[in-house]
């Protein structure tokens, strides 16, 4: 594969204002008439060519509007034209030919269940036209799709739609003009026979926009949370960030052969569907939370990606981290913020640290890429988060809204850079964010060492800021850090000071910028305990010696949500590895005494959400005690680890936990909403603890008989799977799921994910049973994540089994998929990226599987690159 370098960049030599788009489609032979304006740009010599792209077309016709046929070179992925008109504009007009149900790889125009789709971020357009396939060519679209009727009565694109109509033989056909100049992969097509929900939604100046989405007949009430929480997007993004939504319809379609959660083509969402159908019967509270952020995502993408777009690849996260961070706080203010920070911070950990501390790290603006598919990473998107959050604790809020209301206005219609993003807010705050900048370009997790102590009212704190070196990044240099904190008095309410030297510290922020610091707080009455990096105001790992006491007080003190629960989240941690180390020696692993205790406290205290609850008391998982044990890890001791200390504190409180069990069963109606579903997830944590005790079986099979929801119906389930592996009882649930299910596709993948991620080596035979299952299909990134993604991301002790022959039949399974869809093989095959951090025997087999990888015959560009990327 070529590398791309930032530093290439290069505007082109023409622009495409204009492209008339006619598709008629067939089964057969789908053809693909383009009609470009293209337009030279000043300063471009007259006989400069044209270089358009393209991938695997096939050119059945070109023609120079009054030219004829141009002198042009074709191949299936480039398409070159010399001898070009004078004249600084001229209409071109391509033909190409395209087989979508031959399209495995799910990019560009392919046939799900029977429906035509398109995706084209970031480069699948090219696989429908030849074209200048970059985001930072605007055009304005005009779209004719023909179809038979029979087969597709519905026919969608971008933007309003201006015409339809018969013609004849059955056919029909529909136009649709989008008014705002987009890059092309944000084009979409859908035709097919779907169902439908439809909705309207008044804006804040009062214009009314048509919502429609389409879903499988029968199908449609699955839609209605999607829809409500469509509106709910639309209303926050006017109040939040005074963005209104700008054409006359907005649809949204469900398809079920999707690489990714959902694509925010412009007017036309093309959705996963596993991210809008949901009901009480087929999807879990976390699938309603799920679809809630994911339709709100896409939705914030028309002002944070449509309007204002990226100019190159590598500003990815321009749009990217901007609309996580967005979508984030819609679901902050729409639930509970304090859980939904702890909850981001967890997904931030387990995805993005493994990822920046190991050989895929990179920037969150990368600088180099081979396959611009791999660079849709937690590092983007979550990292880059991470970045706009920090700015706005650094800016503070109101300052940080001014330099987003410049963002809008300066550069609407534009393809921006990072730096265009950054000097908004220098602009809007006066202040110079060069080394804040650093975020942007710098891979690794910066660690903050800090050392405390207290004397006569002087508190001082010793701060040392290092970042490792990453693949190609060996020196670093110090980072701008807002560390946001608490001092803590013996009364449990915060201590004040009355001066502080050696660091900024303001509106209780820390600004650590230097590689090290002695900072100063005076006049502080008493030794307080600290709270540190309060709401995860920074991306880093924090080492400080904290006493297990002043664990425990932050627990029950913090007025931080975030802090009280990392102050528990400590303790479980430094007891499970200590766990873990006597477990590795040979010994039993012992736990205090106080860490059940404060479980027991923690699950009934009343005051406390029931959410947070439930966050609180779920143990770190295996690949978290992994992390942070860091290297030479035997997975089955960390599994043995956390099952010991899970039964400590079960039977340390069998009686609260029984009752709070009994107390939470949920008798009303089922509602999706946040409070309604912290309570059920309580009660399955609880249950989770219950099922451990003598009895336990009894109790999670009762909980899957009687489940009325499907939330609980997958806990009880996973819970007897998981704990009473292969007893009757449980393949006789697992039997009575798959036979009620067994339409279902959606609710198979549950079932599938509850078998994958059964502890123990004999998953693996499992696994490789269920890929012959009816129910399974290699085709489908669903069906595929649920099975194989599952078992090599969540079964520690399955996947990485002393033998290493869950690693080769991995990779075999790898290789398989690459053949049809490359960008799921790489994706899958990014779960060995922690391979270094095993211990020796596995990290050998673990290189084997690697090394046969890139060894094999055929391999993409998508998969080789993380393949090689990882062995380095
Ligand atoms: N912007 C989209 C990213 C994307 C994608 C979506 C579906 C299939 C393939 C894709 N490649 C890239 C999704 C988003 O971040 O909103
Ligand atoms: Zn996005």
């Amino acid at each position: 594969g070529q590398l791309f370098r930032l530093e290439d960049y290069r505007p082109s030599d023409y622009l495409i204002p204009q492209i008339h788009l006619t598709f008629r489609l067939a089964r057969d032979t789908t053809t693909v008439v383009a009609d470009l304006t293209v337009e030279r740009r000043a300063g471009t010599e007259a006989c400069a060519p044209l270089v358009l792209d393209g991938d695997g077309l096939k050119l059945k016709r070109i023609e120079l509007d009054g030219y004829g046929n141009p002198a042009h070179e074709a191949t299936s992925g480039k398409l070159v034209l010399t001898n070009l008109p004078e004249a600084r504009s001229f209409r071109l007009l391509i033909e190409t030919e395209l087989d979508p149900d031959r399209n495995k790889a799910l990019m560009g125009l392919y046939r799900s269940n029977g429906v035509y789709c398109t995706q084209c971020e970031p480069e699948g357009f090219r696989r429908i036209t030849y074209f200048l396939d970059r985001p930072d060519i605007l055009s304005v679209y005009h779209v004719r799709i023909e179809a038979a009727k029979a087969e597709a009565p519905l026919l969608l694109s971008n933007g309003n739609p201006v015409a339809g109509g018969e013609l004849g033989d059955g056919w029909h056909f529909a136009e649709w003009h989008d008014p705002h100049p987009k890059p092309s992969y944000l084009f979409a097509l859908v035709a097919g026979d779907l169902g439908c929900l439809r909705d309207s939604f008044t804006t804040m100046s009062g214009r009314t926009v048509e919502l429609a989405i389409h879903v499988e007949h029968g199908k449609e009430k699955l839609a209605a949370y999607a829809m409500d929480a469509l509106k709910r997007s639309m209303k926050w993004d006017e109040d939040a960030f005074g963005r209104e939504y700008d054409l006359d319809v907005f649809n949204i379609v469900a398809v079920s052969d999707f690489n990714m959660g959902a694509m925010e083509n412009k007017g036309l969402n093309i959705f996963n569907d596993k991210y809008v159908l949901a009901d009480e019967a087929t999807a879990t509270d976390t699938d309603f939370a799920n679809i809630e952020a994911i339709i709100a995502h896409e939705y914030f993408h028309n002002w944070t990606g449509n309007r204002i777009t990226c100019r190159d690849w590598f500003q990815l996260c321009l749009k990217e981290g901007l609309t996580v961070f967005r979508d984030h706080e819609f679901s902050a203010d729409q639930r509970s913020r304090g859980v939904k920070r702890i909850a981001e911070v967890r997904t931030l950990r387990a995805l993005q640290f493994p990822e920046d501390q190991g050989p895929l790290a990179h920037p969150v603006r990368p600088r180099r890429y081979r396959e611009i598919n791999n660079f849709y990473t937690a590092t983007v998107y979550e990292k880059g988060s991470e970045v706009v959050r920090m700015l706005r604790t650094i800016l503070g809020a109101e300052t940080f809204r001014s330099g987003m209301e410049l963002y809008f206005e300066r550069h609407d219609g534009q393809a921006c850079t990072i730096e265009d993003f950054l000097k908004v807010f220098e602009d809007a705050s006066g202040r110079d964010l060069s080394q804040f900048g650093l975020w942007y370009n710098q891979s690794g997790t910066p660690n903050l060492t800090i050392k405390a102590s207290y004397e006569a009212g002087t508190l001082t704190l010793d701060i040392e800021q290092s970042v490792p070196p990453t693949p190609s990044e060996s020196r670093k240099r110090a980072m701008h850090i807002p560390l946001a904190f608490g001092l803590i008095g013996s009364d449990g309410k915060e201590t004040g000071f009355t001066a502080a030297e050696g660091a900024t510290v303001e509106n209780g922020v820390i600004h650590v910028r230097k590689r090290s610091h002695k900072l100063r707080f005076h006049g502080v009455p008493e030794r307080p305990v600290l709270s540190l990096n309060r709401g995860f105001s920074a991306p880093v790992t924090l080492a400080i010696e904290q006493r297990p006491e002043d664990l425990a007080f932050l627990v029950g003190h913090d007025s931080d949500p975030f802090g009280r629960w990392q102050a528990f989240n400590t303790l479980l941690t430094d007891a499970l590895i200590a766990g873990y180390r006597l477990l590795l020696g040979g010994k039993e692993a012992n736990y205090q005494k106080d860490i059940a205790k404060l479980a027991g406290r923690i699950a009934t205290d009343a005051t406390l959400e029931p959410a947070y609850r439930a966050l609180a008391l779920t143990l770190p998982s295996e690949a978290d005690i992994a992390r942070d044990i860091g290297r030479d890890i035997d997975p089955d001791a960390v599994l043995a680890a956390r099952s010991t200390l899970s039964a400590f504190i079960a039977a340390a409180n069998r009686e609260p936990f029984g009752k709070l069990y009994e107390e939470l069963e949920d008798r009303g109606p089922f509602r999706p909403d946040a409070a309604s579903a912290g309570r059920r997830a309580l009660r399955n944590v609880v249950l989770g603890y219950l099922a451990r005790l003598e009895g336990g079986a009894d109790i999670a099979e009762r909980h899957y008989r009687t489940a009325t929801n499907m939330t609980d119906l997958i806990a009880g389930l996973g819970t007897l799977a998981h704990e009473h592996a292969g007893s009757p009882r449980t393949d006789a649930a697992l039997a009575d799921f798959a036979a009620r299910h067994a339409t279902m596709p959606l609710a198979m993948d549950k079932w599938f994910q509850i078998q994958s991620t059964t502890p123990g080596t004999k998953a693996l035979e499992t696994v490789r049973a269920l890929m012959r299952h009816p129910a399974f299909h290699i085709d489908n990134p669903n069906r595929v994540r649920a099975l194989l993604g599952t078992f090599s991301t969540g079964n520690q002790t399955g996947f990485h089994r002393a033998d290493g022959t869950a690693y080769a039949f991995f990779a075999d399974a790898l290789l398989e998929i690459d053949g049809g869809n490359p960008q799921l093989s790489a994706r899958l095959a990014t779960a060995f990226r922690s391979w270094r951090s095993l211990e020796p025997a596995r990290q050998e087999k673990a290189r084997q599987a690697l090394v046969s990888i890139a060894g094999a015959n055929s391999v993409s560009v998508d998969l080789r690159d993380i393949v090689e990327r990882s062995l380095a």
